[in-house]
Formats: C-alpha cells, structure tokens, sequence
C-alpha cells in the first residue's frame, strides 16, 4: 500500500501495465491526472489539438502496433469530441483506454448546472466501449484498470472508458497496486478444433477468408502453415491486408471483390475456412453472397461465429493459437494448391490494369519508392478505397484501412498514432482535400513530436467519392459536394511541414525524396480517380 493521489495512481496503474504513450488535452478537470504522470518518464503525454485526435491516434496507435494508449479528457466536450475516434476503434476492434474527468462524486446525478455537465456520461462512453466505469476512490483504479485490460486483452479488443471524478482524482487514500498479470485469450475448445480438422481435411478445394483478427506477427505464421498444409489459397479481408505476404504463392490479396475478380474461386470452392472476421460491410461488399455452404469459422468473438452465415464447425478463440492447433492437427505434408493463383494474380492485374490504370501506376509508383514495412493509412478517400485492392502488402498491420464507423478525417491522426508506436517504420497518410480538413490541426502535433511523416492529400476542390455518388444517384445534380479550399502549401508551410504540390506521374520522386530527407512532409496532388464499385450495399 502507498499513499497517493487518484492522479497517481492512474499513472502507477499505467506504468505497470506498460502504458508508454497518453494522448489528450489539459483543462480543469482532467489536470490532476496529467500531474500523476509528471514524474513518469516512462510515459510520454502528447499534446493533440483536439480530442478527436486524441482517440484516433490511439486507434491508429494499436492497429499499427496491437499496443495500448491511453487518453486523458475533460468531461462533457473533451468525452464527445473522443467519442468519433473511439467509435472507430470499437468498429475496428482496437483497444484503447480512455479516462474521463468528471465533477465531484457529490455533484452527480442531478442537473446541476455544474461544468462539462453531460448526463449519463458512463451511458454515453459505453455505447462505443466494451468496458465503462466510475471510481470512486483512489484505491478503486488499479482494480479498475486492471480489469479494464483484461476485457481489452482477452476479448474481442474495443475501447475501455473509466471515469474518475474531481475529488477522486485529487483526492488522497491508501492505494494498493495490482500484481503483474500476463493476459491470456482462449485458445479454442479442442473438440471443436477435431471436427474442423475432420473437415478441413474432408474439403478438396478449401479456401481461407482472413481478417483482422489474423493481421498480427502472431497471426501470420500458423496462417501460412495452415494454408499450405491445405494448399488452399487465402484471400483477406481489408482489415486482415498483410496476414499473408503478396510475394506468398497462396496470397490472391485483399477479397474487398468489387470488380467481381474473386467469383471464379468462390463458385469451384468447397469449403471456406473463415479466420478472425466478422465479414462486414467493407470486407462482403460482393464476396459475401458467394461463400461455400461449407464453412469454418474461427473468432475470438462468440456472436461472430454463425453471425452472417451457417457454419458447419464454429471454434471461439484466438486466432494466431487456433490455427496454430490446427496446424498441429493437420500434421503431415503440405498439399498443392487447387487453385492457379499465379495465374489468377495475372489476370486480376491485367483486370485492374484495364480498369484503373492511373490509379494503379500511382499506387504502384508509392510501393516502388518505399521500404517494404512502410505504413500506409488511408481516409475515406478514392484513392484510398482502391488501396487494399491494388497495394501489395508484405506483413501485418502496414495498410491502416478505416473501419466500418468511416470517420472522415482518420487518416492524419491515426497516422501520427502509427508512428509514435512504430517509430522505425515510415508512416504515410492518405487523405482527399475534404477529408484532409476534417483533422488537418494535428501536424501541429506532429511538428511537436519531431515526427518523420509523409502526408499525402489528394485535391479534386470536392467530396469526389460523394459528388460521384450524386452522377450516379441523383443524375448528376451536385449539391454540398463541391470544396473551396485553401491553399495546401502555404497551410503545410505554417505548420511547419516540407510543403509541395506534385503531379501525380511524380509522385514516386516526391515520396522518395521525402523518405530519404525526413521530417514532416505534406505532399498535395490533383489528381481524381474513379473509385471502385459501391461501397453502398442496397445499391441497385
Ligand atoms: C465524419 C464524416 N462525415 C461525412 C462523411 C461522408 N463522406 C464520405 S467520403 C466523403 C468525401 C471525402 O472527400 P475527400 O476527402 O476530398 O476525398 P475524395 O472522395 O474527394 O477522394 C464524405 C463527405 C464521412 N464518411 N464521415
Ligand atoms: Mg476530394
């Protein structure tokens, strides 16, 4: 037991669950916090110029990483600004732990009139967490936080919310902090794994759907096994981009099959063995309908499993270590493919070749110019959506596609978040002009951090991917789709940024420059692509 502040003792907490980074903004209400980590070095606080920053770089801080950041904001203002980035999170299955000041547990629960007052705080917070609580005590928090990390680390990840009210935090008790604890997840029942392998081996033209859940170092590995073991090709979902190496015999790429590539694999297989996805809207835009009756599936999540489709066999558990028993189970040699995939590969390019040639040389010329680990973030943007599609991807985690919550303006500050966790690999982010606007105060975050970043913004003067969407729905009849913009040069020169404006056929030499020299660099480029198919799924 040590006497300490509720301040204090969210800093103890953090340092022993090796938290390193707290993103936020100081006011009144959350200042006793950011006291408890002044004499932390192991901490770094980083200064955002907005909550919504705060969150989305700890989103993009674990999607990058799988670390945990945490956030520290006033209530009211400072939770609703956070809630957009933390909404993201909870649709991309990420963690993160956010602390909310509060007012004095005595002023609770009535309309007081008191500031930052939002009822229902917990009830607000909550609606994007997988955990929300309030202390009410200093020798509540670690407990608190304790448990707060465990339903990130052994569950399906989402954000975890712990309010700690002013005269909590400030505040003075004897606090007793938590032994070290080492987060396990299930690693699937074993009956359960005997009947896949029954019907993984029963199959004679498997093949393997893998999501985010795969898309970790851990992950990649028994992946590849498994799949070589079945000689069955893999196709990812977005989020699972880089489970499995592009160079690999078996990868087909990101299955996101809006150009109808993938119908051919889908209507000989026999058997899909579904890993660590949910099958969404981003990942089912046309895969979805074509499954095999046969299904697998494999979640850490239990209202995944069966949750779009039958299965014949539904294993709970984590990923990385189901497929590891599976490949255990599976034993024996691997068995060759029943797919063409090198031919499939050269057909898809041709495919995309014809269909989106600017956009692919663009894409193609950014691989080209960038080390392999490079981190790419997209927004919601068009070049963005043709990114999963047309970027190859070497290892996990290097494609940072938004999430289903489709936050315009993600791709700044998850950018930030991506670098700050993985300091050594390059970070790019991508935005359209509109989008770009949306966060586009968070290079004066990034200057302040000294951070090595290429920010590249794609400006057709409109939200093209909605101005589009107008052609095609309402006959053209653009309304709210067209951008007055400023000039993007001069706005990257004030923050401070390597600012230029390129073509895109020199793209390659920008980002390359910019690689090599480093620093903050904003890099714009006219440049409007057709986008791929639809990302609205009634759509006739
Ligand atoms: C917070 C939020 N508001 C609105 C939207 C709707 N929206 C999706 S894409 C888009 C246009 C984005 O424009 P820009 O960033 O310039 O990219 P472009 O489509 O022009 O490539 C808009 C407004 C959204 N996804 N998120
Ligand atoms: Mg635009």
């Amino acid at each position: 037991m040590q006497r300490m502040t509720g301040g204090r003792a969210v800093a103890a907490a953090l340092k022993a669950e090796g938290i390193e980074h707290v993103f936020g903004i100081v006011g009144t209400h959350d200042s006793a916090l950011f006291d408890g980590v002044f004499d932390h070095p192991s901490i770094r606080v980083v200064t955002v110029r907005h909550e919504q920053g705060a969150s989305l770089m700890a989103a993009g801080y674990a999607r990058a990483s799988g670390k945990i950041a945490a956030c520290f904001v006033v209530p009211g203002p400072g939770l609703t600004n956070a809630l957009t980035g933390m909404g993201m999170a909870h649709s991309e299955s990420v963690p993160m732990l956010v602390f909310g000041g509060q007012n004095a547990l005595a002023q609770l629960e009535r309309e007081g009139g008191h500031f930052h007052e939002l009822a229902n705080s917990l009830g607000v917070a909550g609606s994007v967490c997988g955990y929300a609580t309030r202390v009410s005590t200093p020798n509540d928090i670690p407990k608190v936080v304790r448990e707060a990390m465990r339903a990130m680390r052994c569950k399906r990840p989402r954000p975890a919310y712990i309010e700690v009210p002013l005269d909590v935090q400030c505040g003075e008790m004897e606090v007793a902090l938590q032994p070290p604890e080492t987060y396990s997840r299930p690693a699937g029942d074993p009956a359960s794994i005997a009947r896949a392998t029954d019907a993984l081996k029963s199959a004679k033209r498997p093949f393997i759907f893998a999501g985010g859940g795969v898309a970790s170092p851990e992950g990649t590995q028994p992946l590849v096994r498994v799949a070589e073991l079945l000689g069955a090709p893999v196709v990812t979902s977005v989020f699972g981009k880089g489970a499995i190496s592009d160079r690999h015999p078996l990868a087909l790429g990101d299955g996101w099959g809006r150009l109808n590539l993938y119908d051919e694999l889908l209507a000989q297989a026999d058997l899909a063995l579904v890993v660590g996805s949910r099958i969404d809207v981003v990942s089912d835009v046309n895969l979805g309908a074509r499954f095999p009756s046969r299904i697998v599936q494999v979640d850490i999540d239990p209202l995944v499993v069966g949750q779009r489709r039958p299965v014949e066999v539904g294993i709970v558990g984590d990923a990385a270590a189901v497929l590891q028993a599976l490949a255990v189970q599976l034993g024996g040699k691997d068995r060759a493919c029943w797919f063409d995939a090198a031919d499939f590969r050269r057909r898809k390019h041709a495919s995309l070749t014809e269909r989106a040639r600017p956009v692919l040389t663009l894409v193609e010329d950014l691989r080209a110019a960038l080390p392999d680990d490079t981190i790419f973030v997209n927004d919601l943007t068009l070049v963005g959506y043709w990114m999963p599609l047309l970027l190859e991807t070497y290892q996990p985690r290097t494609l940072i596609h938004p999430g289903t919550y489709g936050t315009l303006g993600y791709s700044l500050p998850a950018a930030i978040g991506a670098k700050l966790a993985c300091s050594k690999q390059p970070v790019v982010s991508i935005s359209g002009d509109g989008g770009f606007l949306f966060t586009m105060q968070e290079l004066a975050t990034a200057r302040a951090e000294n951070l090595d970043l290429i920010v590249l913004v794609f400006n057709d003067n409109a939200f093209g991917a909605i101005r589009k969407y107008q052609d095609r729905m309402f006959g053209g009849r653009h309304i709210g789709s067209e951008l007055v913009n400023p000039d993007f040069v001069k706005l990257g020169e004030a923050f401070g940024a390597n600012s230029v404006r390129v073509e895109p056929k020199d793209i390659g030499a920008a980002v390359r420059r910019a690689h090599e020299t480093g620093g903050l660099w904003l890099i714009e480029m006219p440049f409007a692509p057709d986008g791929p198919a639809t990302m609205v799924p009634w759509m006739p």
